[in-house]
């Protein structure tokens, strides 16, 4: 039984009421972008109707109301995830929040030969920074394989760990597989080697409980928009002793103490790391975004959605798709890829739109696990609050009719 009453939940959510060609929308694909809940989209429009002026610069009343609004933002993301407000960055997303990690800690410390290890599971935005970073530095790539079943080979990264190894980069939750590894095991593994460890939390953070200071892990990303906030606000959260020594990102405005013709200084993190006016109405909301999924509580968000996963387990295999990832809903999150023989999985999306299902096809930004998987793409559903046990039978009729059509 799930803890939540999704049904209920679902009515915050203007868009979930609309219908596609005259059906209900059936929306499962959470993993790409969340849905937005009514408290997230009137906290936008109250900061933009009643408190909107840039941050950090006016003394006016409303100058100083947007400041404190955007900084408990940060407050309330950072004791969300368990961190120190600190090291919080605001970025645009998990992409910004690796490539500042790249940029800032991995030029400056990298040395030719020094590794970083990444896992066969990663989303491109956990592979390309950290492959810019090694050709500019002489640092090497080394990967950590998955198994059959998309689990982590935790033995063969044992191995894989060395005093060579300077970063762990691995993603707390595959958005193909829903794979949750185990993070504060390998942060273990990685710390007793002197390396430090980044977690990509773009699937993680929207659907579990995360305690950053548990899983002592020195780099965390966010994004938003996963996390029933806006697009374009996220996170970069670092141990404030790490972030304080790193180099600045982007130069410009509010990351400033002193600017002379030759040099400038630079302000306390984290500002040093936010040039520029920052997404202050899209900070704003993703607060929203967070009191609301504190409301319901993430343990009960991780319930409710093992409880959907295991259903999608047990039901999807009946229509003939062959599922990938872990057969353990306790080993794996929401998104849920499989594969209908004989139907490319971009038809199949497209098939299955017809019935009102949104689902994903593609290789998800997951080239890498895709060879590890032996095909091109998959299908993707993947769940969030909202979603109820009505929408996995309406996915599995969906497949049922679209498998008709190929047969
Ligand atoms: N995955 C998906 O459909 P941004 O776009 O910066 O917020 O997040 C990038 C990202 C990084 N890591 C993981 C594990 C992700 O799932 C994503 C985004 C979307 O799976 C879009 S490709």
């Amino acid at each position: 039984m799930s803890p939540i009453d999704a049904a209920a939940l679902k009515k915050d959510f203007p868009l979930l009421e609309r219908e596609v060609d005259g059906r209900p929308l059936v929306y499962l694909d959470s993993a790409a972008t969340s849905q937005k809940p009514r408290a997230v989209l009137d906290a936008l429009n109250d900061f933009y109707e009643q408190h909107n002026a840039n941050v950090h610069r006016g003394v006016y009343a409303l100058a100083e109301e947007a400041t404190a609004m955007y900084e408990a933002a940060r407050h309330n993301l950072a004791a969300f995830v368990g961190a120190d407000p600190r090291g919080l960055v605001f970025t645009r997303g998990t992409t910004e929040a690796v490539n500042l990690v790249a940029h800032s800690w991995a030029r400056p410390n990298l040395k030719p030969g020094d590794e970083i290890l990444l896992t066969e599971l990663e989303h491109h935005s956990n592979i390309v920074p950290w492959q810019l970073a090694a050709q500019a530095t002489g640092a090497i790539l080394r990967w950590v394989p998955v198994t059959d079943d998309g689990l982590v080979e935790l033995e063969a990264m044992s191995g894989l760990i060395t005093d060579r190894t300077k970063l762990v980069a691995i993603s707390g939750m595959s958005n193909v597989l829903g794979t949750i590894p185990p993070v504060a095991e390998i942060a273990t593994l990685a710390h007793d080697a002197g390396a430090l460890v980044l977690v990509d939390g773009a699937q993680m953070v929207c659907h579990m409980p995360v305690d950053m200071a548990a899983l002592g892990v020195d780099f965390l990303t966010v994004s938003g928009h996963k996390m029933l906030g806006p697009t374009g606000i996220g996170a970069l959260v670092a141990d404030p002793e790490v972030l304080d020594v790193m180099e600045p990102f982007h130069g410009g405005g509010e990351m400033i103490s002193e600017v002379f013709p030759d040099r400038s200084t630079y302000k306390e993190i984290p500002n040093r790391f936010e040039a520029g006016t920052p997404a202050i109405a899209q900070a704003v909301g993703l607060g929203a975004a967070v009191d609301y999924l504190e409301r319901i509580g993430m343990e009960a968000v991780r319930d409710h959605e093992r409880e959907l996963t295991a259903y999608a387990l047990e039901r999807l295999p009946k229509v003939g798709a062959r599922v990938f990832g872990p057969a353990d809903p306790d080993l794996r999150g929401d998104a849920v890829s499989f594969w209908l023989e004989g139907v490319h999985p971009h038809d199949l999306a497209q098939l299955v739109d017809r019935e009102g299902v949104a689902i994903r096809a593609g290789h998800h930004c997951a080239q890498i696990l895709m060879r590890r998987l032996g095909v091109p793409a998959t299908s993707r559903a993947s769940f969030y609050v909202y979603n109820l046990r009505e929408d996995v039978d309406a996915l599995v009729e969906a497949l049922g009719k679209a498998k008709a059509v190929f047969e």
